[in-house]
């Protein structure tokens, strides 16, 4: 084959991939419907981010620059598109935002052509990743991320130890970027989240503080913080509004997903809970619900998980992984559930803004005992019989 014949099959195989129709798979529980294919895999990573097509400088047609993965996605609808603020991760474990744009928000995603170019802070970060992005209220769109960095306090040989601390941008276009002077807090952060909305006149984050680089330690779950100055951001006050607990799916770790969608019933929120396991770490994505009047003020709590990884999803660079850090909300009620599997790939979930409520209005609480589980059970089963002996 000719040069420009194997280019020519590239592109082919890419646009067959990037072209393909998604469709709904029926889920069965009534919630959720998942969509047959990934929404976004490494191999949607444009041909000419890959390969130099210049036959002088790459004879062979060899792929120069490799991409890993594409994971944990940002989301926000502009101009009636679907827009994702993807992490993409290289061959060389760096990861950087590029977005992704399709029309109909299931198929067809298509980067950009070139990654965002985010401007470092004053200390530049080795590591960049998982951007939630809101539309706030003051007409920014923002873009919080974690920001990692070498520990330089570690005992030199530890090359492991990092820091995590929360990157702040904004922008108006998802192109041109404002780097702002990262999150001050006492602890490390990972999942810090900024609402949609000022509170009592402030800026408010959802924040995750963490103890060391991996372990939350103290850190007691998903918090929050009133911010008075975005363009010099700091935690003085932090309370946690969303606990981590003992034998549940967030019984390790618990974090904001997306900032938390309003409806008339209630703030709708998506979130990861993490427990620990023979095989790692197990994350799973939960909901939970807060007050209009008071966004700190849990008002519902469904037990257990709301989606875990199945088939090809528990597999991945981390396998048994599920992470969203992005949804969208259509004007009609419908929701875009955007997550991550096992670090490796994006897929895309739909339901609806009821059918979410109704969900978390609903669904049982976790009872937290063995015993609270059966009679939560008895209940429903009784009431079932009933129903099937009329
Ligand atoms: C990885 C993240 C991961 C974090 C904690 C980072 O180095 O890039 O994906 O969540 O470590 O394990
Ligand atoms: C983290 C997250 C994600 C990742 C997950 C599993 O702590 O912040 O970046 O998906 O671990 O590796």
């Amino acid at each position: 084959m000719s040069f420009q014949e194997k280019v020519n099959q590239l592109f082919a195989e890419y646009e067959a991939l990037v072209t393909r129709k998604n469709v709904p798979v029926e889920e069965g529980n009534g919630i959720i419907t998942r969509y047959a294919h990934p929404i976004l895999t490494a191999a949607h990573a444009p041909i000419f981010w890959r390969y130099d097509l210049d036959e002088k400088s790459n004879p062979y047609l060899m792929e120069r620059i490799g991409v890993n993965a594409v994971l944990n996605s940002g989301a926000i609808k502009m101009n009636g598109k679907y827009l994702l603020v993807v992490r993409v991760e290289g061959a060389d474990r760096k990861s950087f935002f590029a977005v992704a744009e399709s029309e109909n928000g299931i198929d067809n995603f298509r980067f950009w052509d070139y990654p965002i170019t985010m401007p470092d802070d004053v200390v530049p970060a080795t590591n960049i990743y998982d951007m939630r992005i809101t539309q706030h209220e003051d007409g920014w769109i923002y873009g919080i991320f974690c920001a990692e960095r070498h520990d330089d306090n570690a005992p030199a040989g530890d090359l492991s130890a990092a820091t995590a601390t929360a990157g702040i941008a904004r922008t108006k276009d998802l192109v041109n970027w404002e780097r702002l002077p990262d999150l001050k807090t006492r602890s490390q952060q990972r999942n810090v989240v900024l609402h949609p909305e000022f509170v009592d006149g402030k800026y408010a984050l959802y924040t995750r503080p963490q103890d060391g680089f991996i372990d939350t330690g103290s850190g007691g779950g998903i918090g929050w913080a009133l911010i008075d100055d975005i363009t010099h951001a700091e935690v003085k006050e932090e309370t946690i509004i969303e606990e981590r607990l003992y034998h549940t799916i967030k019984e390790v770790k618990n974090g904001e997903g997306p900032h938390p969608i309003k409806t008339s019933k209630g703030w709708l929120h998506l979130a990861h809970g993490v427990r620990n396991t023979a095989c790692g770490l197990r994350y799973v994505l939960y909901m939970y619900m807060t007050a209009l009047d008071d966004p700190t003020r849990v008002i519902a709590q469904p037990g257990g998980y709301f989606m875990a990884p199945v088939g090809e999803e528990r597999i991945g660079d981390v396998s048994n992984v599920l992470f969203a850090n992005g949804w969208i909300a259509d004007e009609d009620g419908k929701v875009f559930i955007y997550y991550a599997s096992s670090d490796t790939r994006m897929h895309v979930a739909t339901s609806t803004i009821d059918k979410l409520v109704d969900y978390c209005m609903n669904t049982p609480k976790d009872g937290l005992t063995t015993s609270a589980s059966v009679e939560t059970l008895k209940v429903l089963i009784s009431k079932n019989l009933a129903i099937l002996k009329k």
